[in-house]
């Protein structure tokens, strides 16, 4: 592919080298195991195309502190998440076992029992480097957030391991700390925060994390849960309770579904977020397993669709931090990811 523009536009892209030390082989659904979809040549394919297509700055973010994760997640999870730099190298903490209620003594609890207890699906595993992956990972969101905030130019974070699955308390689906939910809780001291999540998959984790809250308000468009993972969330009557109540809004569609379609869902369900909320700042939980070819993700989303979303947004007239969620087809995911930062840059 030859470049969009004559001209290429800036980009600061976080990520570090560390994000790629948490590998895992397998992850196991349906009754058996099967190549893990997280890929470490995600990121090799999303610079890769970002290099050609942009002036790109790539930089290495400030450590999270542990103080700001706790915004957003438990103490004690994150102390469980941290224990497992302790696994030996090779070995795969990779749960099976989930307790019924948590009414379980934490102390007590052996490794798998852990596992089980801080985690909700058995596709998600942890090995010894996984938690300094997952803290670049959310570093990179902070330190994107950050920069957004300081000159209002729209920044990428290159998180992977990914974030909107990730609860207060707990792992799954490829996601173990809320690199959007940090994000966004951050610009919440400068404005109002809206956070659009177009992954394929509900964004289970961040819905959770605001969903008594008005701080930040939550939209998601995704596959309906009816049929797709996660299963247990992302319906359409869930719209926040307390004080969150309408602060979240969730559009569940068919897969397979014509992206003429999907834009004009989409754009109707904006317009009455924004009737909610008109957002000074948009975090975007940017997931690529729209893509009609993903392995996982079942949308008809071509590398033409990706700029008209990206242009999309940029319409809206809001700073933005983009947040890297899924996406699993390699080979054209950095495509994906510059087409898409393409039309929200030009
Ligand atoms: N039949 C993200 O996109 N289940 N996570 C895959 C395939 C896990 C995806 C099963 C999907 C998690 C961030
Ligand atoms: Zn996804």
């Amino acid at each position: 592919m030859g470049n969009l523009f004559d001209e290429k536009f800036d980009l600061k892209i976080y990520y570090s080298t560390s994000q790629k030390r948490h590998v895992l082989k397998k992850e196991i659904y349906q009754g058996g195991a099967h190549s893990y979809n997280d890929k470490t040549s995600r990121i090799d394919s999303i610079l890769k195309s970002l290099k050609r297509d942009f002036k790109v700055k790539i930089i290495s973010p400030e450590k999270i502190s542990f103080d700001f994760l706790m915004e957003i997640h438990d103490l004690d999870y994150l102390e469980f998440l941290r224990s497992t730099e302790g696994l030996a190298e090779g070995q795969v903490l990779c749960p099976y076992v989930f307790p019924f209620d948590k009414r379980v003594s934490v102390k007590q609890l052996s490794l798998p029992g852990k596992a089980g207890y801080y985690c909700f699906d058995a596709g998600s595993s942890v090995m010894n480097f996984t938690w300094s992956s997952a803290l670049s990972s959310a570093s990179c969101a902070l330190g994107a957030a950050v920069q957004t905030q300081l000159t209002g130019e729209t920044t990428y974070a290159l998180c992977r391991p990914p974030g909107h699955h990730a609860t207060q308390n707990m792992f799954g689906g490829y996601c173990y700390l809320n690199n959007s939910a940090i994000a966004a809780k951050y610009l919440t001291k400068f404005g109002k925060v809206m956070i659009i999540d177009f992954d394929f998959h509900h964004g289970n984790g961040t819905q959770s994390i605001f969903y008594d809250s008005k701080e930040v308000f939550y939209f998601s468009i995704h596959a309906h849960p009816a049929v797709e993972y996660p299963y247990f969330t992302g319906f359409e009557d869930e719209i926040g309770i307390d004080e969150g109540l309408n602060y979240n809004l969730n559009v569940p569609l068919e897969p397979f579904l014509d992206s003429k379609k999907y834009f004009e869902s989409f754009k109707n369900a904006l317009s009455k977020a924004f009737q909610v909320m008109d957002p000074d700042y948009i975090v975007l939980s940017a997931g690529f397993d729209i893509e009609d070819e993903d392995p996982i993700g079942h949308f008809n989303m071509s590398k033409d669709d990706f700029f008209t979303l990206g242009q999309m947004f940029k319409q809206l007239k809001k700073k933005f931090v983009v947040i890297q969620e899924g996406g699993y087809l390699v080979n054209e995911l950095g495509n994906n990811v510059s087409h898409f930062l393409c039309g929200l840059k030009s």
